[in-house]
């Protein structure tokens, strides 16, 4: 048996989960509502291990993982060990059970990662697995995993989408100016960035405040990404959105919602549904949107990561309500001055329950970003 660390885990294990995860992120965000999961089959004859199989969950959410990774290994599948991101699956759906797959190709070692929450997989998976004689190893990397496919195990357990909070801060901790509509905070750098992480969310998040001070499009513009837009999202608890607006202007290449109290002005929201926008209403809740509601209708259309990207008032209460569950800020170098606006959050104030994942540098810019536990 190989080398263990301090958890436990023999360390090849999780150098191959490691490997499996990385394989998983080519399809993060392009297999909604299925999480994009990855697959390794390896084998050792002796001369040390050697990959004969790798698959990645497709685009649009099928095949699976362990299909395409099997198909490639072939008989070498026989004995072999699979490293599989998620536990799985159990339930005839479009595709036949991934563990009777794996089971039918004589692996002789299945090692997971995450479990599945999904009802007709949860705890099966394994059991197929095991109940045919398969060695299982469950958990290796888990958490990795589970930060991962955080849009997928929140929107399965929770029935939201996975909230990410993204701000950005000047170095003095402000997030804009009042009154004057986009202010350049970060560089070209941490813009790209920003432009992936819209890539593989499902929804970008707005308030009606943003929404009409910055005429945002909300769009990713990256060569070769410019399909990768997500639906975008405006708070707009009375309708204001106006229709000459990049928002509504864009909406036939990039779904745009208004989330809007149910007693906002009919005739406004005809005007818009017009224009092709589709409606959201929920109870009013504390003068506004009700957000849990909307997260719930949300989740319901397919969407399992939503990323907030302002202002401060929505901020607020994404966090008020406690619905955030990672924090990313990126901190440019220039100072806004006494008369900018505070951002409701920094790096020294980050609430109790998130851990910090990782620190980085885009450019001239700081990138910090923090979990909370699933
Ligand atoms: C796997 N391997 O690569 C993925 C899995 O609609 P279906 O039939 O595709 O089933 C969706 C469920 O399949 C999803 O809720 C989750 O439980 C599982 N996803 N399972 O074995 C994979 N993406
Ligand atoms: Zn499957």
């Amino acid at each position: 048996m190989a080398a263990s660390d301090k958890t436990g885990q023999p360390a090849l294990d999780r150098r191959f989960m490691a490997a499996a995860l990385r394989l998983s992120r080519k399809h993060a965000g392009r297999t909604a509502t299925n999480p994009s999961v990855g697959t390794l089959i390896v084998r050792d004859d002796g001369a040390g291990p050697m990959i004969v199989g790798t698959g990645v969950t497709a685009v649009g959410g099928r095949p699976h993982a362990e299909t395409e990774a099997l198909a490639e290994a072939g008989a070498l599948a026989h004995g072999a060990t699979a490293y599989v991101t998620l536990e799985p699956c159990a339930h005839h759906g479009r595709t036949p059970p991934c563990a009777n797959a794996l089971v039918n190709a004589g692996v002789a070692r299945v090692v997971g990662a995450a479990s599945d929450p999904d009802p007709r997989v949860s705890g099966k998976g394994y059991e197929i697995l095991r109940a045919a004689g398969i060695e299982v190893v469950e958990k290796v990397l888990a958490a990795e995993a589970a930060e991962q496919m955080a849009g997928y195990l929140i929107r399965s357990l929770r029935k939201r989408p996975e909230v990410i909070l993204k701000l950005a801060l000047s170095s003095d901790g402000k997030i804009g100016r009042e009154g004057q509509g986009q202010v350049s905070i970060t560089g070209d750098v941490a813009r790209r960035e920003v432009y992936l992480m819209r890539a593989e969310a499902d929804g970008i998040l707005v308030g009606i405040g943003t929404a009409l001070e910055d005429d945002p499009a909300l769009t990713v513009r990256l060569p070769g990404l410019e399909n990768r837009s997500p639906a975008r999202i405006v708070l707009d608890r009375q309708i204001r959105l106006p229709e000459a607006s990049k928002l509504v202007s864009g909406v036939d290449r990039v779904p745009l919602y208004v989330a809007a109290c149910l007693e906002a002005d009919p005739q406004r929201r005809t005007v818009l549904e017009r224009a092709g926008v589709r409606f959201i209403g929920t109870e009013t809740h504390e003068g506004g949107v009700a957000l849990p509601e909307l997260l719930e209708d949300l989740a319901a259309l397919g969407m399992a990561s939503v990323l907030v990207e302002g202002g401060a008032k929505v901020a607020s209460a994404f966090l008020a309500e406690e619905l955030v569950d990672r924090i990313v800020l990126f901190q440019g170098p220039e100072a806004i001055g006494a008369d900018g606006i505070a951002s409701p959050i920094d790096a020294d104030h980050i609430p109790a329950g998130f851990r910090k994942l990782r620190d980085m540098r885009f450019g001239e810019d700081s990138y910090a970003e923090w979990i909370r536990n699933i």
